[in-house]
């Protein structure tokens, strides 16, 4: 029997944090071969550090308030990661867009969930634009993070229906169901190496990931 050193994930948050609480949860049940090393906000108030540190985690806020540029706040958040080890960093509702002197450190091990069926609504509010524009199913997608905000190749994307009535609180609900689903399979792909960044774009098993990343369906594995 090998005996390989668990992976370690690093966690950017800025709010509620139930993205992180399933990757908190997956590790400890062991669903996920990985341990959360440490959870970083950019905001003091984000109510994820509090469920970090009762969970037991290494926490930290770098606030970016207190950086003159952004390039200043990245290279905190780069120290910071570098002072422990990290093999994946996972943004879970990061909402601070990150320069190159963040990106490059981490190119192929930073992953970001966003709330669109991507290439469809890049950016903010992405509930609302969805129902503004009359669509008739919203989603979600996780992807490789590059320079280009929510640019990056996909890799897993979950689609929920649009129903009458529907408001960006509702619609954000159901979305969020899906997300926590999908995350942690594409963490679990990528801890088990078929999952790779290359300048071609995303792979899974050596096969090139299609442009709205492999659909979810409920026996993805
Ligand atoms: N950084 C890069 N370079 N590339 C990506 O793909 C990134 C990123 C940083 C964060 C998450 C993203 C999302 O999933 C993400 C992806 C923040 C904003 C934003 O406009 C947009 C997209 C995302 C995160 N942030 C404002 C800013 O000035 C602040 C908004 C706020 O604080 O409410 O940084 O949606
Ligand atoms: C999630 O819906 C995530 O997709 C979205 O914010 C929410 C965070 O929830 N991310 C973004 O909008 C990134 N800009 P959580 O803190 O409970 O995981």
């Amino acid at each position: 029997m090998t005996h390989r050193k668990q992976a370690r994930l690093a966690i950017l948050i800025s709010g509620r944090g139930s993205n992180m609480q399933v990757f908190i949860n997956a590790c400890a049940s062991g669903d996920l071969d990985a341990q959360v090393g440490l959870v970083i906000s950019n905001n003091p108030d984000a109510a994820g550090l509090q469920r970090a540190a009762e969970a037991g985690i290494a926490t930290c806020c770098i606030d970016h308030r207190s950086y003159s540029s952004r390039e200043d706040f990245d290279q905190a958040l780069v120290e910071q990661l570098n002072s422990t080890q990290v093999d994946l960093v996972i943004l879970a509702g990061f909402m601070r867009i990150l320069t190159p002197v963040f990106i490059a450190p981490f190119a192929g091990r930073l992953l970001n969930i966003h709330p669109s069926l991507l290439p469809k609504y890049p950016g903010l509010h992405t509930h609302q634009r969805a129902l503004d524009a009359g669509d008739s199913e919203a989603g979600v997608t996780v992807h490789f993070v590059t320079a280009e905000l929510d640019g990056g190749p996909p890799i897993v994307q979950a689609r929920v229906p649009i129903v009458p009535g529907d408001t960006a609180a509702t619609l954000a609900a159901r979305v969020i169901e899906e997300e926590h689903v999908i995350y942690p399979v594409a963490a679990q792909w990528y801890l088990q190496g078929r999952l790779t960044l290359t300048d071609q774009g995303a792979y899974l098993d050596g096969n090139p990931i299609p442009v709205s990343g492999i659909a979810h369906t409920p026996d993805l594995r």
